[in-house]
């Protein structure tokens, strides 16, 4: 069986601590020990995948942006200009403000869980583009948004960049795709970033940084969890691990005990073997045609993509 490792569905912000303490026994209770990648952002953990996102191993992020910055006049053909544009997760709105130009959309609708950071950031963009409604809704993203009257009937482009969607097992990815097609109704679409699959040399490298900040934020997960629920996991006491699975098409994280150990959370004992691991992350690599395959089951049709010369990352886009 394998271990999911995805919740994007559920905020660690929202729940108590004695459902985060719940939540990481079940996942230390299971066949396959896993914790979810969620418990990698706290604030240090957010600041250590800024790095990672800077790092010569890891292209995915500069690849984006260089197929975002070259093709933003083209995708902005190809999805039409002034719908309502949807972003889960957005965060720091970074990557949009590549296509708001182009897009010019009657509305942008940022949507994130941290909402004094997402708000701090729809103000500053809104700054910068004061001819674009900018509406930040603070909520988890699978969440049903209402969105305004006045924007009843202009057609929906939900943008989800960052290859976000390779932390879901793929039959979890259909359900966030059905979630996204339900979302856009009949005349929508879906703009959506994704790895693709490559010479593992390459990918094994990006999870595997000389600088060891992949580590650290591996490792992080487990001090945040220690702040989250009074848990005493010893990051230093655990291994980094990240390799490519081939016949999976995956990146695999995991964090490996380095000898025999106790850990006590939310009052239960854990005990680990030297060698143990603890599964944190998945990181799926698609093809372009397997994962429009993926989107054609949540009733998505693929329509253009975009790739960088060396094609090491896709922008894809679906109407329903
Ligand atoms: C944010 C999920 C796209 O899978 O590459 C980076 C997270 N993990 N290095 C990814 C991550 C380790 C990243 N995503």
């Amino acid at each position: 069986a394998q271990a999911s490792t995805s919740t994007l569905a559920s905020s660690a912000e929202q729940a108590s601590d004695d459902a985060i303490s719940a939540e990481i026994q079940s996942g230390l209770n299971a066949e396959a020990r896993h914790i979810n990648p969620k418990y990698f952002y706290d604030e240090y953990g957010s600041q250590l995948f800024d790095q990672i996102t800077q790092l010569d191993e890891y292209y995915p992020t500069r690849t984006e942006i260089t197929i975002l910055t070259r093709f933003a006049e083209d995708i902005a053909r190809a999805t039409g200009r002034g719908s309502v544009l949807l972003e889960p997760g957005a965060g720091s709105c970074a990557k949009v403000r590549l296509l708001l130009e182009a897009l010019a959309p009657a509305c942008y609708i940022p949507i994130d869980i941290s909402r004094e950071f997402l708000f701090a950031a729809a103000q500053q963009l809104q700054s910068e583009f004061p001819h674009i409604p900018i509406r930040p809704v603070a909520a988890d993203m699978q969440a049903d948004i209402q969105l305004p009257d006045n924007l009843d009937g202009i057609p929906r482009m939900v943008f989800y960049p960052g290859s976000t969607i390779g932390n879901y097992t793929p039959a979890e990815a259909v359900e966030f795709l059905r979630h996204v097609r339900r979302t856009i109704g009949d005349n929508g679409g879906l703009l959506i970033g994704v790895d693709l699959q490559k010479d593992p040399a390459i990918l094994n490298l990006a999870y595997n940084d000389a600088a060891g900040v992949t580590a650290a934020f591996n490792r992080n997960c487990l001090s945040n969890i220690n702040t989250l629920t009074g848990a005493n996991f010893d990051p230093e006491r655990f291994r980094h691990i990240a390799f490519y699975n081939e016949s999976e098409h995956r990146i695999e994280m995991h964090l490996e005990s380095d000898s025999r150990q106790s850990v006590v959370i939310g009052g239960q004992s854990f005990d680990f073997k030297k060698n143990e691991r603890i599964l944190t992350e998945y990181s799926y690599k698609y093809t372009v045609e397997s994962f429009a395959q993926l989107a054609a089951e949540a009733g998505l049709h693929a329509r253009e993509h975009w790739v960088d010369e060396d094609q090491l990352f896709s922008l894809q886009y679906f109407t329903a």
